[in-house]
């Protein structure tokens, strides 16, 4: 067995190839070659689907097991040694009965089959911000997957030298078996233990186990922040380009903004928009005081149902080469792929998400599962932004946080400072729509989208948010909400969104430049509606933004009383401004 020149890694290996048992150890060196060579094996056993070369070049298909096809928030835990410090918002399990419940899980789990080392890069290799992780796995699907999402081989255990500050990621499917999946995370001892599953979430170690859930307990101890956060860049006609970073729970179209495409009054006067993430954003103070942000990923892994040509044409072309396509339809007439929303011509002979054959004509379930994924390398995005690898990352002048709320939250407000901000972002919800029988307005807190990703007390979360505030002082970005999701009396969305999300950022940069007003409201500030430009929109006028706007403080006085509910939960360790931010707007929507 090959050995890194790192005694402590070595060592840990040993130990978990003792437990695991497995027949070999592959290190992954980051070659084309070995990459190819893995995916020519995984095509003859039959894990992975070669598509057509010529149409999608580069590209597989994957299908998990039928039971294993999202994450597990129920079986994810966060093992810390005192279950207080993972606070009421995450599952605790003791860490010396999860390493002793998953060891056993473990034993021998990979007898028979091969064990892979891959050494992985959070971020580009040699940033002083980046972190490494080694993800030890029997799944070839999930290599495949991490050389895609994030930056593996050799360049990062030279990287790593002899330090030992490394994530130790161990991942076996085991049996796939259900009953007992664990995605287990150990903040203090930067260790991560998946098993039983095969879904990408569960199972690419780096993603949200590691640039999430241990990266945001690193980010407390060290200063900076691991957040749920798409990265865009607006480049106005003059060349200047100004980032923001968003914060949106699933399914509220984080890929979708970051990289839309400007409406046609916009892009006739030059304006652009580049993408340096969709998903994660890990922010520093810079050397300019400033914060700047890095996206630690490489690829996108994003949702298929619903992309096409007119939702997200961006993401559709970066899924056209390189990219593994996991649980849509196999499309057997040219060895391509489909899914639901792609478009209107499904293919007539296909293969569903769970291999068997498939009609549209005659099937009665989807041919794609509705969270079938790609898994699509960032380099073949169209509109990927130059700073996309830069070490140093991108100055935000923005944050934003968003929700789906069909009557409370206005199309957009801006947080009085960073304290009020932060008040806003903890209390960032999603409600279920009129589609969902008898749960209409049922109402998730999902504090800045990472209710099922912080890896530790949400309450000192919060607290950590005020301090990098008072880091970075006046020159903290400036704190917005957004709502696309706001709907008329039959429920029909009155925000066109998707690419005109734009006009909306558009007032959000100006406001950052000191060039637009506001409007003083309950809850924060507002644009005047004619500040949000309408031209060009088909039945949007100035009155709807007006409409779009408005805060009906009964509805907030509810909500109020919600979020008072939900800060309980926190007991002593909600800190005390956040409190006094509640009482505020309790008191402003007396007025
Ligand atoms: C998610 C994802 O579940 O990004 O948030 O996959
Ligand atoms: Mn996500």
């Amino acid at each position: 067995m090959k050995k890194s020149s790192n005694p402590q890694l070595n060592k840990w290996i040993d130990e978990m190839v003792a437990l695991v048992q497995p027949d070999q150890v592959i290190w992954i060196d980051g070659s084309e070659e070995q990459r190819q060579d893995l995916y020519n094996q995984a095509c003859d056993s039959g894990e992975m689907i070669r598509l057509n070369q010529e149409k999608l070049p580069g590209c597989y298909l994957h299908r998990t097991a039928v039971n294993d096809v999202a994450r597990v928030e129920d079986r994810t835990f966060i093992c810390t040694r005192e279950k207080e410090n993972a606070g009421p918002t995450n599952n605790w399990m003791d860490p010396k009965e999860a390493y002793a419940k998953l060891g056993k899980l473990f034993e021998g789990s990979m007898k028979g089959r091969t064990m892979y080392v891959i050494p992985y890069c959070m971020g580009p290799i040699g940033s002083p911000f980046s972190k490494v992780g080694i993800e030890l796995t029997d799944s070839i699907y999930v290599v495949e997957n991490m050389i895609i999402m994030t930056r593996v081989g050799d360049a990062v255990l030279e990287m790593l030298g002899d330090s030992n500050d490394f994530v130790r990621g161990l991942h076996s499917k085991a049996q796939l078996d259900a009953e007992n999946r664990y995605i287990c995370h150990f903040p203090e001892d930067n260790t991560i233990w998946s098993v039983n599953s095969g879904y990408g979430g569960n199972v690419l170690l780096g993603k949200k186990c590691f640039a999430l859930r241990i990266a945001s307990y690193q980010g407390k101890n060290e200063g900076w922040m691991a957040e749920h956060m798409l990265i865009l860049g607006i480049e106005n006609p003059q060349g200047e380009v100004k980032y923001v970073a968003a914060a949106f729970p699933s399914a509220c179209g984080k890929t979708n903004l970051a990289m839309l495409i400007p409406p046609e009054i916009y892009k006739k006067q030059g304006y652009k928009v580049w993408t340096v993430g969709d998903d994660i954003a890990w922010i520093r103070v810079g050397e300019d005081g400033r914060l700047w942000a890095v996206n630690p990923e490489n690829g996108f892994f994003g949702v298929a149902p619903g992309t096409n040509a007119k939702s997200n044409p961006n993401a559709l072309a970066t899924t056209r080469q390189n990219t593994i396509f996991t649980n849509v339809v196999h499309n057997l007439e040219d060895n391509t792929v489909w899914w639901e929303g792609l478009d209107k011509n499904p293919p007539k002979k296909a293969i569903d998400w769970k291999g068997r054959p498939w009609d549209p004509d005659t099937a009665t379930e989807k041919g794609a599962h509705p969270n079938s994924r790609f898994t699509a390398s960032a380099s073949g995005c169209p509109c990927l932004s130059k700073e996309f690898a830069n070490p140093k990352g991108v100055p935000l002048s923005a944050i934003i946080f968003g929700g789906r709320r069909a009557k409370t939250a206005p199309l957009v407000y801006q947080a009085r400072d960073w304290e009020h901000g932060v008040f806003v972002g903890s209390v960032m919800a999603s409600e279920t729509t009129a589609a969902a029988a008898g749960a209409v307005g049922v109402v998730r807190r999902d504090p800045m989208a990472m209710l099922p990703f912080c890896g530790y007390h949400m309450g000192d979360y919060f607290q950590h948010w005020l301090e990098m505030g008072k880091k970075v002082g006046d020159k903290a970005p400036k704190i917005f909400n957004v709502n696309w999701f706001r709907t008329d009396d039959e429920g029909h969305f009155i925000w066109p969104g998707f690419g005109d999300n734009m006009r909306v950022l558009m007032w959000i940069l100006a406001r950052c430049d000191g060039k637009a007003d506001a409007v003083e409201t309950p809850i924060g500030y507002e644009p005047k509606p004619e500040d949000i430009n309408v031209e060009g929109l088909d039945g949007v006028t100035t009155q709807t933004v007006a409409d779009l706007l408005t805060v009906d403080k009964a509805l907030w006085r509810e909500d109020a009383a919600n979020i008072r509910e939900f800060y309980g939960k926190f007991g002593d360790r909600l800190p005390k401004e956040l409190m006094a931010q509640l009482d505020r707007l309790d008191a402003n929507l007396q007025e």
